[in-house]
């Protein structure tokens, strides 16, 4: 089993790749849920939503999230009769939602709630929630807390992240098979997510860093950041912004506690030294992800980096 440590587009383009060059079966996904959200009562789970609609390849591939050629009829409305809209939910994503939520209401764990999405669009990886508990990423921001997807969507990323708050994790236990899919996995690998945002509120829930530190496997990380910049998203902004230091070092000493090895991108292999140092051994290669090709190509580095 090759467990996956997964947060939003980056990780799914990843798995896509994985999936390519390994029996899909033999993957266990571990999905970030700290940026779950309820719009119009139902309960959304974007990065679960982004690794199942990836997987079964009906992403839009623009956008790298939601499904491809869908409509925003319900959204249309909703702002017609003045609701807030600025969440972009379409009419084919609502179906999802709707099934979730239904099977929430019904007394289902967000566990068995994912598997039946998961199987609905026919994605055949066992894809875990990081916990069945509500955790939600709070930003400290200049004009106070906001939820993780007010910072992402409504106000674009734009504030200086002064804080991160992983709300109710102290409390949270990791969902069914979340330990043992670390413990007995034959490879584990932190997908190029952002480390603070997408990884973090995963290893913010009890057990599972120690989980990593741990497992008898070898743990991989992909660094999210090539050159100094994140290829998406606001990971290098947000890592300057709380201390940390915006380069695939800076990566590997956040993960330094649990990690083997560091995938780091051929720009970057004048860093290889600095992530050697905290005992993290970088293996440098392609990290770009442009097309089928590339991500086969990624998953198959890393797997060799690793075994
Ligand atoms: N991202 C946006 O930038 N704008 C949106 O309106 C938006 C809506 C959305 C709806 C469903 C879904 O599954 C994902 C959606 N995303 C949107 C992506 C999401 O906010 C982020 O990708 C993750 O939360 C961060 O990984």
């Amino acid at each position: 089993m090759i467990t996956v440590l997964a947060g939003g587009v980056g990780a799914a383009k990843f798995l896509r790749g994985l999936v390519d060059v390994v029996d899909v079966a033999d993957v266990t996904v571990i999905g970030n849920t700290g940026d779950d959200e309820v719009f119009f009562g139902l309960h959304v789970s974007p990065d679960l939503d982004t690794v199942v609609y990836t997987l079964a390849d009906v992403v839009d591939p623009e956008k790298g999230w939601g499904i491809a050629g869908d409509t925003y009829a319900m959204l249309e409305q909703a702002k017609a009769i003045g609701q807030d809209t600025w969440f972009l939910l379409g009419d084919r994503d609502i179906a999802t939602h709707l099934l979730r939520t239904r099977l929430l209401r019904e007394g289902a764990s967000l566990s068995d709630a994912t598997a039946a999405v998961a199987s609905a669009y026919s994605v055949t990886c066992r894809l875990l929630p990081m916990t069945d508990d509500r955790v939600r990423t709070m930003v400290s921001t200049d004009d106070g807390e906001i939820s993780f997807q007010e910072y992402f969507v409504k106000r674009r990323q734009q504030d200086d992240v002064r804080d991160l708050r992983f709300d109710g994790a102290e409390a949270a236990r990791p969902a069914p098979g979340v330990i043992d899919a670390i413990a007995d996995a034959e490879a584990v690998i932190v997908a190029p997510s952002n480390p603070l945002v997408s990884i973090g509120p995963i290893l913010a829930v009890p057990g599972v860093r120690q989980a990593l530190a741990d497992t008898a496997a070898p743990v991989a990380a992909i660094s999210p950041i090539i050159g100094g910049r994140a290829l998406k998203g606001p990971a290098d902004r947000m890592l300057t912004s709380l201390g940390h230091e915006a380069s695939a070092t800076g990566v590997a000493r956040l993960y330094a506690d649990f990690l083997d090895v560091l995938v780091i991108d051929q720009e970057d292999a004048g860093l290889a030294g600095e992530v050697g140092a905290l005992s993290v051994r970088a293996h440098v290669t392609d990290t770009i992800m442009r097309d089928a090709a590339s991500r086969r190509a990624l998953a198959e580095a890393t797997l060799q980096a690793i075994r």
